[in-house]
């Protein structure tokens, strides 16, 4: 057998699963996001329209020839996208959309995402004390479609030791993780360290990737109505095993500042230590301002109500903040 063709299924444990009518936010916050655990969190974007009304066929109908972003240097007329997507196959898998962020390419669909789900909600990235940069309200809601056997470029974790969240809303999305323990085991590429050179995490070529044999696959199908959260740092991987449409957003709080503080300071440094240095200051006194409030509304949340305003700067939950599907938002997409 010709080197890289033998693959070996590897064995799973399977994700924890919550039912979302039954787990409060509290309960999130404190099992899983605090506790950088991932879950499928099932019954979500339950008064979606996008829950009743996402088809491939309605995406072509409404769309028609209007280009649409696919990945980071590909655009095509979103019907011809859509009929490479439902022709795609395991042997011939077609493309997989996963750079089309909904505010900046496709804001019309915005209200067919509301109620915002509250598991999903962005927490500090909403905040208006957050430098411009990192200010997403929606957290970078983004549009992920793919037709079988189609899959997400790369397995990787976040960027900016962000939290990440998929909610399915159409179709059977196989779904993998690996806790960031398993690094050492997952061939992290040297210029991207958040992305793995592993080519299938599932169907493993452990000729070429041996130490996979030591890395602990959990695995899951998400069906629509189900979300995966997926906890800073944890290596991920998803693959259509029908056409799949979902979207995903990204949510940073106490839990996973401080990596995306020295993440990002630690980029800036690279055009000059001094740069470096003055945006780290800047993010830990908003860090501080960000704690304060937000422990003021914990422990007052009464007289916080009756002041308005903490709750307007460090939004706690997605009543508390502002509707960004009702918003022109101005984005900044990273590029890296
Ligand atoms: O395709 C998927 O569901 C994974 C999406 C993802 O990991 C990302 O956009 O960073």
């Amino acid at each position: 057998m010709a080197a890289g063709r033998e693959r070996t299924a590897a064995p799973w444990l399977p994700i924890e699963r919550a039912d979302g009518n039954s787990l409060s936010y509290d309960d999130f916050l404190a099992r899983y996001m605090h506790a950088n655990r991932p879950v499928v969190i099932s019954n979500v974007g339950k008064g979606w329209a996008a829950m009743r009304t996402w088809t491939p066929e309605y995406f072509k109908q409404r769309f028609g020839s209007k280009p649409v972003a696919i990945g980071y240097e590909r655009n095509m007329p979103f019907d011809r996208f859509i009929d490479e997507v439902i022709a795609s196959s395991a042997e011939n898998p077609g493309p997989y959309m996963y750079r089309s962020f909904l505010h900046e390419v496709l804001p019309e669909l915005l209200p067919d995402v509301v109620p915002q789900n509250k598991f999903a909600f962005p927490r500090r990235f909403s905040s208006p004390l957050m430098p411009e940069k990192w200010r997403r309200p929606d957290g970078y809601l983004k549009l992920l479609i793919g037709g079988v056997g189609s899959k997400f470029p790369v397995m990787h974790f976040d960027g900016e030791n962000a939290h990440a969240q998929i909610t399915q809303i159409y179709g059977d999305k196989e779904f993998v993780v690996f806790p960031p323990t398993d690094t050492p085991y997952l061939y992290p590429r040297v210029a991207f360290p958040n992305h793995s050179t592993v080519d299938d995490p599932v169907m493993q070529n452990r000729e070429r990737f041996p130490l996979l044999a030591k890395a602990t696959l959990y695995r899951t199908v998400l069906k629509p109505g189900d979300m995966i959260f997926v906890p800073a740092r944890w290596w991920h991987a998803a693959r259509a095993l029908s056409t799949s449409i979902s979207v995903c957003t990204n949510m940073l709080d106490p839990s996973n500042w401080q990596g995306f503080q020295d993440e990002v300071a630690a980029e800036e440094a690279k055009k000059s230590p001094e740069a470096g240095a003055r945006l780290g200051d800047q993010l830990a006194r908003v860090d501080r301002i960000l704690t304060r409030l937000e422990r003021f509304q914990k422990d007052s949340p009464a007289l916080a109500r009756a002041l308005v305003l903490p709750a307007k700067l460090a939004p706690l939950t997605a009543e508390a903040a502002p509707d960004p599907s009702r918003r022109q938002l101005r984005i900044r997409i990273p590029t890296s």
